[in-house]
């Protein structure tokens, strides 16, 4: 195969989608619209036809609360194993040979490997299901239950804020008006950090290039500020979903603290994703796509799993992995502590964000705790309002004389278990997911 790019331009002034390899064409229900460069599904390059996502298909108004075992999710599962397995076993150019990027294929041909196994019969309603199917008002109601599942639920086109709105151009139209953004860009050398800090005109020209990924590493922009209005899915706004906004450590003062963002953009390149890592702060968490295509690995471990995993950190292998493809106007929702990795074959947008549940505090304050003892175990910062507001929690659970209002005994045991070796929480200071955009003018 020849690996030689062919590159041509669509020639407008911001290409918002650079590069789709092109087996993604057949199973993705995105229609062709310009000729450009494409990645071959041998994880080389070749010249072919290049998919223009302003033409994305809408979702299939069928599909929600269906499980969605389509043979399109199939092929475009097989076709990424495909070309990870090819990317994997090509030879790397010297300069990338210990880059992120190179470590990240490695990764992600392993555990898809894996998980490809496992789907597609893990599809269900219960609890006990590794991966929920839902509707959004299943969901809505799931999360309100005492015993919320473990496993990760699963929002086939909710039709929320995915149905209109910023797409891939305008967000990146809405960079220009700052001076500075932090990427993660894995060219950069495995044992340093993999977040950078990049002037926004430097990320809009990278997401108008095609040049192939194993050439120039897919960068991957996280904790974007959200400029969506009404993103929020509707099973993230009962009551015990806002206990976190709740947390007022004095009266008058914002309930949040400038450094947590419970709202958020993912914005990353065709071939770009994150390794296994678990959210921090034991965060709840949703993420929609918006524009483009995620394939969301999550793993269910048990307890001696999970301290396997904080040891071995990206090389491990272990629990039971899934794989659930994502496509635009799907939501996952997360558990505290859930493992996941993820991969973007498209560029694609995502809003997301996050949340504490007056029922799981002990599953949050757990899975703070092995992030503290663990620091490699989550991508981002543990925040330094972070400590007061589980004081506060805290009190409020003490004075409360209520378990159930805290998910009952189990719960509440593990809570103060853990806040009592876990609290007042170190800051960690772990560099590859910064977050915030310096204004123009900011220097
Ligand atoms: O790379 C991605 O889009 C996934 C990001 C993610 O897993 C996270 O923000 O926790």
């Amino acid at each position: 195969m020849d690996n030689t790019a062919t590159v041509e331009l669509a020639g407008e002034s911001l290409a918002t989608t650079s590069s789709q390899p092109d087996w993604l064409e057949a199973v993705s229900g995105f229609r062709s619209r310009s000729r450009g460069r494409s990645l071959g599904a041998d994880g080389g390059s070749e010249s072919g036809t290049c998919t223009n996502f302003e033409e994305a298909a809408e979702p299939s108004s069928e599909c929600q609360g269906v499980v969605r075992d389509s043979g399109d999710d199939r092929l475009l599962m097989l076709n990424t194993i495909k070309w990870l397995e090819a990317m994997d076993r090509r030879v790397w150019a010297t300069d990338l040979k210990n880059s992120w990027y190179r470590q990240f294929i490695s990764c992600m041909n392993r555990l898809a490997a894996i998980a490809i196994l496992a789907e597609p019969h893990v599809g269900g309603k219960t609890n006990t299901s590794p991966i929920l199917y839902l509707t959004m008002k299943e969901a809505g109601a799931k999360l309100t239950e005492p015993y919320p599942p473990a496993g990760l639920i699963l929002i086939r086109c909710s039709g929320g804020a995915a149905t209109d709105g910023t797409g891939i151009r305008d967000f990146l139209e809405g960079l220009r008006g700052y001076r500075k953004v932090d990427v993660q860009d894995p060219r950069r050398k495995v044992g340093g950090s993999l977040a950078t800090s990049w002037n926004t005109s430097k990320v809009v020209n990278r997401f108008g290039m095609n040049t192939p990924p194993e050439q120039e590493p897919p960068i991957n922009l996280l904790d974007l500020d959200c400029t969506q209005p009404k993103v929020v899915p509707d099973c993230f706004i009962p009551d015990n979903m806002r206990f976190l906004s709740k947390l007022k450590p004095d009266a008058g003062r914002p309930a949040i603290g400038s450094s947590i963002k419970v709202e958020w953009c993912l914005l990353g390149q065709a071939g770009s994703g994150s390794l296994p890592h678990f959210d921090h702060c034991g965060f709840w968490t949703w993420v929609m796509v918006q524009e483009g295509l995620k394939l969301w690995l999550v793993c269910k471990l048990s307890d001696d799993e999970r301290k396997t995993f904080a040891s071995e950190g990206i090389n491990f292998s272990g629990g039971e992995w899934y794989i659930v493809p994502m496509r635009k106007g799907d939501v996952i929702v997360m558990a505290p502590g859930t493992v996941h990795a993820v991969f973007s074959p498209v560029d694609t947008l995502c809003f997301g964000g996050n949340a504490w549940s007056n029922f799981t505090m002990g599953d949050t304050m757990k899975s703070i705790y092995e992030e503290r003892v663990n620091p490699a175990v989550t991508n981002d910062n543990q925040p330094s309002e972070l400590s007061s507001l589980l004081d506060e929690a805290a009190r409020r659970i003490r004075v409360s004389g209520s378990m159930d209002k805290y998910g009952g005994r189990d719960q509440v045991d593990m809570f103060f278990k853990y806040y009592k070796v876990g609290n007042p929480i170190c800051p960690v200071v772990i560099t590859n997911k910064p977050r915030g955009l310096e204004m123009e003018g900011d220097k």
